[in-house]
């Protein structure tokens, strides 16, 4: 057979459904295996977007998403998709093509040592060097993909192997269980909670993977445990509960930080070292049980003292179960926290300024997405509005990268939520600087003719790094730009495009923009002013001046 056919066919026997991307001349065998397949090609406008849409994809259905490059300059535009996935815990294969390996004729244009690159991102990356090694490398490359904590994978396969021809076998994908935590590390816990008087739950990111999400919430129910989410684990518990305490979106001195200073022992669940750190140690009495698949790295701000590694769903239930009802904890001051922080929300939402303030505008968003909706978020500063304010109902339906925080994956995580889950209702929610970072494969979306709604806040400006800015008494500067009008951009693409005129039709104007099939733009004017003042300042005064 055809290396480049067996090639195709180990990723169909892998259960692969898509690949994104843009070929060159290097992956056309890869490519003519590919049209002879059961796997759909998506050509996109950019490789970038071809590597968030795979990782998303595998975000959210825990299977390793694939995209395609050629060698040199398109490998290079995979290269931030790769640290993406590698960092956001998100199962990704990137393929790439490569001159021949023997024999090449061309010296070294367009040669960069992609490999030797990848290695530096991913968790594997190899050249496949003969078409006899395709079913065991491929088979390696998804199964480190998937191994816990999730991750990139590289594979590069030179023009002459994907030609060769190789009688090599395919191997059978391997049923891998975790393993579960030994009695004593659940023992440790449960003796730790029985002793403690306000413990408290952090759920992060890894919370919002396989079947974690329901265990962890039966858990947090089960025991009535107050909680925070962490950006990256918002809606594995539904944040409606009323132990729902907040998410850790600002780094310090808010209402969550109070809690968190206050609680004798936090359970730390799923929680990631790439991920933006919740909360810092200090050296104190405060214990700290980390409770995920793999353990701690030590870092100078967490260093916990318990750790139950494994199977996280298994585990929770074993010390719940263990425990049983308690009811001597006291959670009378997460719970006081928990209603200053709604009502601040509620506050500061119910100013309807035009242009449109955030916390007005999560909430109209809030109410505009059904329960199950998905809102994928690019990088700016409205992440942190979202985060704080936006409650998540169900798990990976608030998508936002807070590992690398890049800008420019807003559009294509909505585009891969989309494809993923036909049939929710799905809004990309971008900054102007984020949103014209791959605003090309508006024309994808389009193509692919997806139901979704993209809505772009615009403030002329990089605005996150005005309020950092801002927040180090540095005078404005080198921050502002203009923007085309996004609505007639929106309709040169075939797109709809709406823009918000007043605060009173936002509302009215992301509902029919939910409605209509198609995809839509929604051009949303917004005032940042209140970053600067509430973030940095008001939010933490007000959280001080409460009583302790
Ligand atoms: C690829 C990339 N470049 C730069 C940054 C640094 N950065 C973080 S947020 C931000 C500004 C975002 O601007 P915009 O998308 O307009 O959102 P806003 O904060 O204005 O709402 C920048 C430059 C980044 N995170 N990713
Ligand atoms: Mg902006």
């Amino acid at each position: 057979m055809k290396a480049s056919d067996l090639f195709v066919k180990a990723l169909e026997k892998e259960g692969v459904e898509y690949i994104f991307g843009i070929p060159g001349e290097e992956n056309l065998d890869f490519l003519e295996s590919l049209r002879n397949s059961s796997i759909r090609f998506i050509a996109t406008r950019h490789e970038q977007v071809g590597a968030f849409m795979a990782a998303t994809f595998g975000r959210l259905t825990n299977k390793t998403g694939v995209c395609l490059a050629t060698l040199g300059p398109g490998a290079t535009n995979l290269f931030t998709g790769a640290s993406y996935a590698q960092l956001g815990g998100m199962p990704l294969l990137l393929i790439t093509g490569q001159k021949e390996i023997r024999g090449a004729k061309q010296g070294q244009f367009q040669i960069v040592n992609v490999v030797e690159m990848m290695g530096q991102t991913t968790k594997y990356a190899r050249r496949i060097e003969s078409g006899d090694n395709i079913g065991w490398m491929v088979r390696e490359a998804f199964r480190r993909a998937e191994e816990d904590k999730p991750g990139a994978v590289h594979l590069e396969l030179p023009e002459d192997i994907a030609r060769e021809q190789t009688g090599a076998p395919l191997l059978d994908r391997s049923n891998v269980t975790l393993p579960v935590a030994s009695e004593s590390a659940i023992d440790d816990v449960v003796e730790a909670l029985r002793n403690a008087k306000r413990p408290l739950a952090v759920i992060a990111s890894s919370a919002n993977r396989h079947e974690n999400a329901a265990a962890i919430s039966t858990f947090i129910t089960r025991l009535g445990l107050p909680f925070i989410s962490t950006q990256m684990g918002k809606g594995a518990v539904d944040e409606r509960l009323p132990n729902f305490i907040g998410n850790a979106s600002l780094s310090d001195k808010d209402y969550v930080h109070r809690s968190i200073d206050r609680a004798d022992l936090i359970l730390n669940i799923g929680h990631d070292d790439a991920e933006k750190p919740p909360f810092v140690m200090h050296h104190n009495h405060q214990i700290v049980a980390h409770i995920n698949c793999s353990p701690a790295a030590v870092d100078p701000v967490y260093f916990p003292q318990l750790e139950v590694i494994g199977k996280i769903s298994d585990n929770v239930l074993r010390i719940a179960e263990k425990l049983g009802t308690q009811t001597h904890w006291d959670f009378s001051f997460f719970e006081k926290e928990r209603d200053k922080l709604e009502a601040s929300v509620k506050k500061y939402a119910a100013d309807d300024h035009y242009p449109v303030r955030p916390p007005y505008l999560v909430k109209t968003v809030r109410e505009a997405m059904p329960d199950d909706g998905i809102i994928a978020l690019d990088n700016g500063i409205y992440k942190i509005w979202f985060a704080r304010n936006y409650k998540a109902y169900h798990p990976n339906t608030v998508l936002l990268d807070n590992c690398l925080a890049t800008m420019g994956a807003g559009l294509a995580s909505a585009m891969a939520a989309k494809i993923a889950s036909p049939s929710c209702k799905v809004m990309a929610i971008c900054g102007d600087g984020g949103f014209m970072m791959n605003c090309q494969d508006l024309e994808t979306a389009v193509r692919l003719k997806l139901d979704l709604a993209v809505l772009i806040l615009r403030d002329n400006a990089y605005g996150m790094i005005e309020w950092k800015q801002a927040g180090m008494d540095f005078p404005s500067f080198g921050l502002g730009f203009g923007n085309p009008d996004f609505v007639a951009f929106a309709e040169s693409f075939g797109a709809r495009g709406f823009r918000v005129e007043s605060s009173d039709t936002l509302l009215e104007t992301l509902e029919n923009a939910l409605k209509i099939p198609g995809v839509k733009i929604i051009d949303c004017p917004v005032d940042y002013s209140w970053n600067d003042r509430l973030l940095h300042k008001t939010f933490q005064q007000e959280a001080a001046a409460l009583e302790l």
